[in-house]
C-alpha cells in the first residue's frame, strides 16, 4: 500500500519530504504523537489529521491511525482525547491524574469528532481495500457520535456541550473566558505544569486557566466520570460552534458510510440527529455580533467575539443566504487585517493575542477545515486564498504547531505531526484542490 511520491510531480519536494519524516519520526508504532516531548502520547482529533497525512503516502498505516484511537472508546461510547501508552513524566496531566479506570488509560472526555468524515476520505480513496475495515469501525464511530447527541446534550435540546475547554480542542479561546471565570478554582491540588518546559509561557494559558482547567478534571474525577452528570450540573457547559459544525458534517459523512454498508437502521437514526442541525445552528447564532458564537449553556450568554470556526458552517453543510453574507464580511475582514490568516479570534477584538495559542493564532487544521466547507459551498476564491496563505505561512516557517498571524512566525511545538499532515493532505501546492465529494447541503 505505501506510495511514493515523485519528485518531479511536487515542487516543494523537500517539505514533502521533510512532512513525511515528522509523520514517520512521530509513529510509536500504530499511533503517533502530536509532538514528541510537549504532546507524547495520542490524542484524538490530531489522529485523525495524521490519519489523512498518511493516507497520501501509505494508506494501511492511515486506517491503523483510526483503528487504534478507538482502542480509548469507552464502553459508553466517548471516544477519549488523549489515549496513554506509557507513563511519561513529560506531561501533566497523566493518566494517574484523570484516573479513567479504562484500559489502555485515558483521559476523562473527548474532543471535536472529524473521524468519521476522515474514515469516508480513506474509504473512497480505496474501496475495495478499506470495506473490512470500514465494518469494523463503523459501530466504534456510531456509538461515539450517539454518546455526543446524549450525553453532551441537556434534556430537551441538542445544543452539544463541551465540559471542558480541552474538549474542544481551543484550549484558551476566548470563547471560555465568562464560563471559565465562573468555575471556582479555591482548593486546586497543587501540581506542576510541564508543558512550560517545552514552550514559552507568553504562548501557553496562563495559571489562572491552568487552575481551572485542573479543577474540571478534579470535578469529572470526583463524579466517577458520570458524563450525564457533568453535562447537566458541571461547572461548565459551553456550546461550540467548532464541535457543533464539526459533528455536523461527521453525522453526513456517517450516514455516507451507513448508506455504504447498507445499515438501514443507522440510517434512521442519524437523519434524526441531522434533523436537529438547524435547529442547533439558530441557538449559536448571534444577531449582535452577526456570526456563530459559542454560547454559555448554564446562562445562555454568548461569547463577546468571533472566533475562526464560526466559519466551519458551510463545512457543517448549512447553507443560509442572510446569514452566509455575513459571515463571508467577517471572514474577509479576517482574512485582510493580517497576513497569515485565518486568526483563531477576531484580530480587531481587545481580546486578541497573535501568540497566545487559541485567542489569535493561525492554526493550519483550522484552514483546512474551513477550506473544505467553502469548497463545497462553492467559494472557491476565498478557498485557494486561505490554501495559498498556509501554503506560504509553512513554507516560511515550517511545520510548527501554530503561527503568528501577523507575521507567519512559527509557535508552540515545532515539527508538528498535523501541521505535517495538513501540509501533506492539502496545503502543498501540487495537491488536487478539488472537492473531493458532492456538495452535502440539503
Ligand atoms: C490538551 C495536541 C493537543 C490538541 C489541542 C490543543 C492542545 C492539549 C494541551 O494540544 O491541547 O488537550 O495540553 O494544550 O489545544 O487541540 O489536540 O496537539
Amino acid at each position: 500500500m505505501e506510495k511514493v511520491i515523485a519528485q518531479s510531480a511536487r515542487p516543494s519536494f523537500d517539505l514533502d519530504k521533510r512532512a513525511i519524516s515528522i509523520l514517520r519520526e512521530n509513529d510509536w508504532g500504530g499511533y503517533t504523537l502530536p509532538s514528541k516531548g510537549l504532546y507524547p502520547y495520542q490524542w484524538n482529533w490530531d489522529s485523525m489529521f495524521v490519519a489523512l497525512g498518511f493516507s497520501e503516502i501509505d494508506l494501511d498505516r492511515a486506517w491503523t491511525e483510526v483503528e487504534s484511537l478507538f482502542e480509548g472508546q469507552w464502553g459508553n461510547g466517548m471516544a477519549a482525547h488523549i489515549v496513554f501508552r506509557r507513563d511519561m513524566p513529560g506531561y501533566f496531566p497523566g493518566p494517574r491524574i484523570w484516573e479513567s479506570g479504562h484500559n489502555p488509560p485515558t483521559s476523562g472526555l473527548s474532543q471535536p469528532p472529524v473521524a468519521a468524515t476522515i474514515v469516508r476520505d480513506l474509504f473512497e480513496k480505496d474501496r475495495s481495500f478499506g470495506r473490512e475495515r470500514l465494518r469494523e469501525l463503523f459501530p466504534k464511530l456510531i456509538k461515539w457520535h450517539r454518546w455526543f447527541h446524549t450525553m453532551r446534550v441537556i434534556s430537551g435540546g441538542t445544543a452539544i456541550a463541551v465540559t471542558h475547554p480541552w474538549e474542544s480542542g481551543r484550549d484558551n479561546s476566548p470563547d471560555w473566558d465568562a464560563a471559565l471565570a465562573a468555575v471556582d478554582p479555591t482548593g486546586v491540588t497543587p501540581y506542576t505544569r510541564r508543558d512550560l518546559g517545552h514552550v514559552d509561557a507568553a504562548m501557553r494559558p496562563t495559571k489562572d486557566d491552568y487552575d481551572r482547567y485542573m479543577k474540571l478534571v478534579e470535578y469529572g474525577r470526583s463524579t466517577g466520570w458520570d458524563h450525564t452528570q457533568i453535562t447537566r450540573e458541571g461547572p461548565f457547559a459551553v456550546a461550540d460552534p467548532g464541535i457543533t459544525f464539526i459533528l455536523m458534517r461527521a453525522d453526513r459523512d456517517l450516514k455516507a458510510l451507513a448508506q455504504y454498508l447498507g445499515h438501514r437502521d443507522s440510517l434512521y437514526e442519524i437523519e434524526g440527529w441531522l434533523k436537529t442541525a438547524y435547529d442547533t445552528a439558530d441557538y449559536l447564532w448571534s444577531d449582535e455580533l452577526g456570526a456563530f458564537a459559542a454560547r454559555n449553556l448554564r446562562t445562555g450568554d454568548f461569547a463577546q467575539g468571533i472566533s475562526s470556526v464560526a466559519f466551519l458552517s458551510f463545512y457543517g453543510g448549512l447553507l443560509h443566504p442572510q446569514r452566509d453574507v455575513q459571515l463571508l464580511g467577517h471572514l474577509h475582514r479576517f482574512l485582510d487585517k493580517v497576513s497569515y490568516g485565518i486568526p483563531s479570534f477576531d484580530p480587531e477584538h481587545p481580546h486578541f493575542e497573535p501568540r497566545r495559542y487559541w485567542r489569535g493564532p493561525t492554526w493550519a487544521i483550522i484552514n483546512y477545515l474551513v477550506t473544505r466547507g467553502l469548497l463545497d459551498a462553492g467559494l472557491f476564491e476565498e478557498a485557494e486564498r486561505i490554501r495559498q496563505i498556509t501554503c506560504k505561512m509553512i513554507q516560511k516557517s515550517g511545520f510548527y504547531e501554530y503561527f503568528d498571524p501577523l507575521d507567519g512566525t512559527g509557535a508552540g511545538g515545532g515539527d508538528f505531526t498535523w501541521t505535517a499532515a495538513i501540509w501533506l493532505a492539502w496545503a502543498s501546492p501540487m495537491v488536487d484542490a478539488s472537492p473531493e465529494h458532492p456538495p452535502i447541503h440539503g
